[in-house]
């Protein structure tokens, strides 16, 4: 009888606690830093009655190694483009639910209808930027306008680069004068050799640029260019620029991994996102540029005048998107190992 008693006093405590499973309304997201701001995530938690949780990962790559690893217990995930392919191909993403996001309708036609998910059934885009170099133009000069800026012996020790094999590998390239896509054994092979060259140069590989060039760090780093104008916030000397070579340009997006515990709440905070008011305070917060076309008129002005943000046709002539590499893969990785492993 006692035993009983026991037993269902443990059940209780059990249900109670939630077996110590995944929690009921709990929106487990794994995002870039800062890309989703404290005043987003409590207005979801409070007009949902959920609680969101937010992790972040320096690249790309760092996220696929999650996804592969098995069960992540995430519900939303944020891959760039490329890797968008290389994940549905690997099976790692749910197909949306587009009834659960009417707001998908807000979305700007220029984002969508990619090659790395043609149908948009797995991804929603949420936010786009570019890859760059920012500089305190009060300790830096004359205004630099090229790569070759984080080879400057002059610099040393006093700049970041990505933490991102594609970025810092892409950035080499362009400064060689090839493709940051390229699959040319020797082209990698150059590339990475001036980065061996770089490296005691550099003071942080470092995804999360923001964070060092406000902390006065670093007084150049290689950063996307939303961690460069959050940075000028609080040092206003900070410039961004897109070197002359060509650089990156991107689409992150939204997508939710496969077995995810919360698929539904998922929907609705990325329905959530691309509620015009709701994406302009995004961009107001990361410094990216809008995928949401109703949202620009809530962007702020000085954002939205940005040419580091929405750079000229001109200027994005020079950019490539990053896409995948297929086999050409695992060179791409194993050049990146030896650069950080020197
Ligand atoms: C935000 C990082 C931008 C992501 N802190 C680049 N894809």
């Amino acid at each position: 009888m006692l035993k009983r008693r026991v037993l269902c006093a443990l059940f209780i405590i059990l249900v109670a606690s939630g077996c110590g499973g995944a929690e009921q309304n709990q929106l487990n997201v794994f995002a870039w830093a800062n890309y989703v701001s404290d005043d987003i995530r409590s207005a979801f938690e409070r007009e949902f009655g959920a609680r969101v949780v937010v992790d972040t990962f320096a690249s790309n790559e760092d996220l696929l190694t999650k996804l592969q690893s098995g069960a992540s217990g995430y519900d939303i995930v944020m891959p760039s483009d490329f890797m968008v392919g290389v994940m549905i191909e690997g099976d790692l993403l749910t197909e949306l639910n587009r009834d659960n996001i009417p707001n998908f309708r807000n979305i700007s036609p220029q984002f969508l209808g990619k090659y790395f998910d043609p149908g948009n059934l797995y991804s929603v885009p949420y936010t786009w930027g570019t890859a760059g170099i920012a500089y305190d133009s009060s300790k830096v000069k004359p205004p630099p306008d090229s790569w070759t800026v984080l080879w400057d012996t002059r610099y040393s020790g006093s700049f970041s680069m990505l933490d991102d094999q594609r970025e810092v590998i892409g950035a080499a390239l362009k400064l060689l004068g090839y493709s940051v896509n390229t699959t040319s054994l020797e082209e990698l092979a150059a590339a990475k050799q001036i980065l061996l060259e770089q490296k005691p140069l550099v003071k942080l590989y470092r995804s999360e640029a923001d964070e060092i060039l406000s902390s006065g760090d670093v007084d150049i780093a290689h950063c996307w260019s939303g961690d460069a104008f959050r940075a000028a916030e609080n040092r206003p000397d900070l410039r961004y620029f897109i070197p002359k070579e060509g650089s990156t340009q991107f689409i992150d997006t939204v997508c939710i991994p496969a077995g995810a515990p919360h698929k539904e709440l998922a929907e609705q905070f990325i329905d959530y996102l691309l509620r015009p008011e709701v994406n302009a305070k995004i961009t107001n917060f990361t410094k990216y540029g809008t995928c949401v076309s109703a949202a620009k008129e809530y962007v702020s002005e000085k954002l939205r005048d940005e040419p580091g943000i929405y750079p000229s046709e001109e200027v994005l002539s020079r950019m490539e998107s990053l896409i995948d590499v297929k086999e050409f893969t695992v060179q791409y990785n194993r050049a990146w190992e030896e650069i950080k492993a020197q």
